[in-house]
């Protein structure tokens, strides 16, 4: 890794409180739990050579042990997930609308751990199953940790905790023999989303490319919730959480997404090691959409209400600082798999609201980790504990690694000398937000949660045509995959609400016919006694009629970092030209990958090796954002015997990626179907990096009217 890239990777406290408790056993003997050292770590201890093992061999004992127990339950969401540590910096000090210390002053730095998951898939399931990703930022800050977990849709698809088990029961494999596997369910799942209107606003998101991001640092994060900030004369403003990926937003086609799932199911989890490994640090500006409290009524949807946006053209989004990630974990499971979030982790300076979702949230998370990690003692593992000190009246639990001295364990004490203090708020004690409630113990929805379709209309009707094409595909596949007929019904019913056109084209591919606007009810989530006609959705008009941001074609980004690059290559090819364009593309921060016949090393037309990096056996087009075919007959002849290099050639064209055919690479390209197009949009001939470079940029060439008509 080059000095330059390296320059990111500052001391960082939280590695070196991790330093504590990291083991490398190179260059040492091997000893047991015990510090026993091992003579014989292959062969048990029996009674004669072929005899049985004794139970008194306390090695194998320990060490099958030990092994018959490394596994704890996975998450029963987000189990899939890769994670790295980082940096948070601030842009300036915000101490008008916060006193969290974090946000204090520029150019303050403050160690993260960035968790990014899948909701529905196990843990050993694809990276590229259409879900929702986790985007859990853990802040190892001065006044202890603080944990923003987000998601990279801005809503959800309830409005009440009270209704998670139920979603998420609905979305896993189904109960009788759990399939299918990385992906939402079918009938459960479009059952319950077909009774359940206030998630349209939600299933517009998932049905659109965000489901299948390019790569975890070309994805947005958001905070869902209002949350408050809070500054040190206790003064609030709602805020919205933002993260912008400094790479822009970026997606593959479901097409790809389906391939990628069997040729690389980790793609999203090596993207993001292999970018950190290679010095292209993964970057987000963290930015916040801020409300003053006389405002809360002000929109035309409930702040409270979690399947809302505020529209970034009514709350610009203010950006406070950046996140870089710059570290891989030393150990998976230490790190990745123990760490433990939890949206009730604050800091002072940041609060809650009544979002009724994030109400339940706050129980749920310290829940599930007692089960998770064994007990209360979690926050004691390397990756929770946080930088500060940590000094209270808890003792016990399961593997208590603290060990408390003293006689007194308990508040108020003399004994003691009244220790450990509260602290003041000057002193950075945490002190909730004063708010007035009042009102009757109920169990009811407010009217002001009751428009469902505004923001699902707002949503679709704000993309691309392009992207209302992809969200009509993806209904069409998911609805197409759901056994029952009424379901299917139900859900294009919905769908009229939401815009009727989208409905009709839906119905089409589902071969449903005629097309029908349902009458109410809608909604199935009422109490017993209640009149289902007052649980209905309100028909409400969102105040504005587009959001130009909810495209992701909104926010490109600059460049071509973190981009993956095939060269097709064989014996003869011009190495003086493949080494140009590698150069030009690692300066750019993209990789490039020799693809050939074989793997091992090709010799190029002056003579020179070149090594392989992939046969075109073991790698595919999918993987790749565009191919370069560089200059030699030789090469070109070689490859075009081989038909998985032209499909190769076709799939890219196929998918929209750009592609650069140089001099006697033309023969190979003249082998493939889309070369029967006499004037193909995004194949450059003979055009030299720089506007290959410049088209990669724009990520895909959505123009290529011809191609899905290829056939591969
Ligand atoms: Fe979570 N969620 N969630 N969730 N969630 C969990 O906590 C839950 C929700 C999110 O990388 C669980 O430690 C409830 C919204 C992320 O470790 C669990 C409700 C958002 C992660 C849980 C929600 C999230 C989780 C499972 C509805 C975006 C992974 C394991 C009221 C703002 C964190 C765990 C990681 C994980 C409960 C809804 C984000 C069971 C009850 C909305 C990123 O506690």
């Amino acid at each position: 890794m080059d000095a330059e890239k390296n320059k990111e990777k500052p001391e960082n406290s939280k590695i070196d409180d991790l330093y504590m408790n990291t083991e490398d056993g190179s260059g040492e003997v091997m000893s047991n739990n015990q510090g026993v050292r091992v003579n014989d770590d292959h062969n048990s201890l029996t009674a004669g050579e072929r005899g049985p093992t004794l139970l008194e061999d306390f090695q194998f004992r320990e060490k099958m042990t030990h092994f018959d127990h490394e596994r704890i339950p996975e998450r029963i969401v987000h189990a899939r997930g890769e994670g790295a540590h980082g940096f948070f910096e601030s842009y300036g000090d915000f101490s008008e609308i916060t006193r969290a210390s974090f946000l204090s002053e520029k150019g303050k730095r403050t160690p993260v751990f960035t968790r990014f998951s899948t909701v529905a898939g196990f843990k050993g399931s694809t990276d590229l199953a259409r879900d929702v990703r986790g985007f859990a930022v853990k802040f190892y800050t001065d006044e202890g940790n603080y944990d923003l977990v987000g998601n990279n849709m801005p809503v959800f698809f309830i409005q009440d905790a009270m209704k998670f088990p139920d979603l998420v029961h609905a979305v896993k494999p189904e109960q009788d023999n759990e399939i299918p596997q990385a992906a939402s369910a079918h009938d459960t799942f479009w059952d319950f989303i077909s009774l359940m209107p206030e998630s349209m606003h939600m299933i517009m998101w998932v049905m659109s490319d965000r489901a299948i991001p390019r790569s975890l640092s070309m994805m947005e994060g958001f905070g869902v919730h209002t949350f408050r900030f809070v500054n040190s004369k206790g003064e609030s403003h709602f805020v919205k959480f933002h993260w912008k990926p400094k790479l822009g937003t970026h997606s593959v086609t479901w097409e790809e997404a389906q391939k990628i799932s069997g040729q690389d199911p980790d793609f999203h989890r090596r993207d993001l090691w292999e970018a950190i490994e290679n010095g292209n640090f993964p970057e987000w500006e963290f930015g916040v959409q801020l409300v003053e409290e006389k405002d809360e009524h002000k929109f035309d949807f409930d702040l409270l209400d979690p399947t809302k946006i505020i529209p970034e053209e009514l709350v610009p989004v203010k950006i406070l600082g950046r996140m870089v990630l710059n570290r891989n974990p030393d150990n998976f499971f230490a790190e990745t798999e123990q760490v433990a979030f939890h949206p009730g982790h604050v800091v002072p300076g940041i609060d809650f609201t009544n979002d009724p979702l994030l109400q339940g949230r706050l129980f749920s998370y310290t829940d599930t980790q007692l089960i998770r990690l064994g007990g209360p003692n979690f926050a004691e593992i390397p990756i929770n504990r946080p930088i500060t000190p940590v000094h209270n009246n808890q003792r016990g639990g399961y593997m208590r690694q603290t060990i408390n001295r003293g006689k007194g364990s308990y508040s108020p004490n003399q004994i003691s000398g009244g220790c450990p203090f509260q602290a003041k708020m000057a002193d950075g004690g945490f002190v909730s937000h004063q708010e007035k409630v009042e009102g009757y113990k109920i169990r009811n929805r407010s009217k002001s949660f009751m428009d469902h379709f505004s923001q699902a209309k707002l949503f679709y009707e704000s993309q691309t045509e392009v992207e209302q094409d992809h969200i009509v595909k993806a209904l069409r596949f998911e609805l197409g995959k759901v056994g029952r007929e009424e379901i299917r019904e139900r859900m294009v019913g919905m769908l009229t609400y939401v815009n009727e056109s989208l409905a009709k084209k839906v119905a089409l591919g589902l071969g449903i016919n005629p097309i029908f606007k349902p009458d109410m009810p809608l909604n199935h989530s009422f109490p017993a006694d209640a009149n289902p006609a007052d649980y209905q959705p309100t028909e409400a008009k969102s105040s504005i009629e587009k959001s130009e941001k909810l495209s992701l074609m909104a926010s490109p980004g600059k460049g071509i970092q973190g981009r993956s690059i095939a060269i097709l290559a064989n014996d003869g090819v011009d190495g003086g030209q493949v080494e140009l364009y590698q150069d030009a593309l690692k300066n750019e921060g993209a990789n490039s990958k020799i693809i050939s016949l074989h793997s091992g090393w090709i010799t190029g037309a002056e003579g020179a090796k070149i090594k392989v990096d992939h046969s075109l056996a073991t790698t595919s087009s999918v993987l790749f954002d565009a191919v370069l075919v560089p200059d030699g007959l030789q090469s070109a002849e070689a490859l075009k015997e081989d038909s998985t290099a032209i499909r190769f050639l076709d799939e890219a064209y196929r998918h929209y990626k750009f592609i650069a055919v140089n001099g006697g690479g033309s023969d190979l390209w003249a082998s493939t179907y889309a070369s029967k197009n006499s004037d193909p949009k995004g194949v450059f001939f003979d055009e030299g990096p720089g506007t290959f470079i410049d088209a990669i940029a724009k990520h895909r060439i959505w123009e290529r009217e011809d191609a899905e008509k290829i056939p591969v």
